[in-house]
């Protein structure tokens, strides 16, 4: 399990057994430093020395992403703050962010992660790549940007937003690849088209990721910008960007597993699906030392393959994923959940607690409409009242969810009641 060129890997035997001995070094070490671990495997009767190899992983109890909320934000992790190089940080359900956290060798670990990723997508120390995820508390522009410089690659940390000056500086650079997210990237090639740059751009390959999308987009941005793209995936939980990648034969995110042990469950039953059952992702964490966890229930929905892949490598392979299990919406990268739009909205006495999110996709980048039912006692035909009405939900909203949303105010009883579940989202943009 390298990430250079030559693909050496271990068999799956000899993976077992490194598997094996590495979750019961993690459950020890869960155990004597994570309050919250301890008292969930005594609850369960359980003692480290329980668990004797990979064979014992179900007995180990789950973990989510309200048991990172309700420890907000720190009381997950195993080291001392002294030992925490770095944080990042994504939506939680209700608002408050999921706080994760790297000592120095978690962050070594995840650029070597980052490194096999893009040497599977055929990146090499010769290719110049522009990073334009964004950087800052969001794990892809920090976490591309450090896989690509242990790689030996030339990094351009372009982060997200200046389209024209991406696109110029990729023609003048000489760009061979580019890591965003694939609706940025159609959105991109938009841009390169109508600057007339197409000509002049030596882009080879795009490592994609962070958001779900189709085998249609993916031949789109191979067609429209003659290049080879790959699919990149990642939690903030579980590490970043750089848990799995496909390789040139796209038959599925090879995991590394030696890192990350995937499972496949029936979200049910949290049983084990069978090879090529479609079910959730959880994942356990074996080397992290500042965040490690135990049986994390990722909510998206893919399915596994053990079978040795044509390119040689023997990692198992999680499918091209195939929606999730709770309600995230991703929108321009960003997770958001309906919830934290709720939420938002109870402190606007003007309005009642009836919305509706509408997402889309237009020339290629995500749109997010919310339409919010006024208080009757704040009717009005005053157009200056809803203007300033719009600017203070807009401001609230996308303090919450950090993304600027279109605001439309709508009269009372508008919105659309549901008899069962309620349906707060219209999403159009048909991703899975
Ligand atoms: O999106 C990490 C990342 C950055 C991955 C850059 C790849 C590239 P979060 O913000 O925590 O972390 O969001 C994680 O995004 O549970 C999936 O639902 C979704 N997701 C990430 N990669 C893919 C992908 C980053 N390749 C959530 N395909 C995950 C589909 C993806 N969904």
């Amino acid at each position: 399990m390298i990430w250079n060129e030559t693909k050496e890997c271990m068999s799956r035997d000899e993976l077992t057994s490194l598997q094996s001995a590495r979750l019961v070094k993690l459950v020890d070490y869960v155990y004597h430093n994570v309050d919250f671990y301890r008292k969930k495997m005594q609850s369960m009767g359980l003692e480290p020395g329980d668990i004797k190899g990979i064979q014992d992983i179900e007995k180990l109890p789950f973990t989510t992403k309200d048991d990172l909320r309700d420890n907000y934000p720190f009381g997950l992790f195993a080291v001392p703050h002294s030992q925490i190089v770095r944080v990042h940080a994504s939506s939680g359900t209700t608002g408050k962010a999921t706080v994760v956290g790297y000592t120095r060798k978690d962050i070594d670990i995840w650029a070597e992660c980052v490194a096999r990723c893009l040497a599977m997508a055929g990146v090499t120390k010769d290719d110049i790549i522009q990073v334009a995820y964004g950087y800052g508390l969001f794990t892809g522009g920090l976490g591309a940007h450090y896989g690509a410089e242990k790689l030996g690659a030339m990094v351009v940390p372009m982060s997200t937003g200046n389209s024209k000056k991406l696109t110029t500086m990729m023609a003048d650079f000489g760009a061979t690849a580019i890591a965003c997210t694939p609706s940025y990237l159609l959105h991109l090639a938009e841009v390169l088209e109508s600057e007339n740059l197409i000509k002049d751009i030596k882009l080879k390959r795009a490592i994609c990721g962070a958001e779900p999308w189709t085998e249609k987009m993916h031949k789109e941005i191979e067609e429209r910008l003659n290049i080879k793209a790959f699919d990149i995936y990642g939690l903030s939980e579980i590490m970043g960007p750089g848990v799995a990648c496909d390789c040139e034969f796209h038959k599925g995110l090879h995991v590394c597993e030696d890192h990350f042990y995937p499972e496949i469950l029936d979200s049910a039953t949290m049983k084990a699906q069978k090879p090529g059952e479609t079910g959730e992702l959880v994942f356990t964490t074996f080397t992290k030392e500042a965040l490690p966890l135990i049986r994390y229930r990722t909510k998206d929905l893919t399915s596994i393959d053990y079978e040795k892949c044509d390119c040689g490598r023997t990692s198992a392979r999680i499918s091209r994923f195939k929606g999730r299990v709770d309600d995230m919406l991703i929108i321009r990268g960003v997770n958001v959940f309906p919830s934290q739009v709720e939420a938002a909205l109870i402190d606007v006495e003007e309005v009642s607690p009836h919305y509706m999110i509408i997402v889309d996709r237009v020339n290629n980048l995500d749109t997010l409409e919310i339409q919010v039912e006024v208080n009757p006692q704040y009717l009005t035909d005053e157009i200056r009242g809803i203007e300033t009405l719009t600017k203070k939900i807009t401001h609230v909203l996308s303090q919450a969810l950090g993304l600027n949303p279109k605001v439309k105010i709508v009269e009372p009883h508008t919105l659309v009641r549901s008899e069962g579940k309620a349906v707060h989202v219209i999403d159009k943009r048909k991703l899975y």
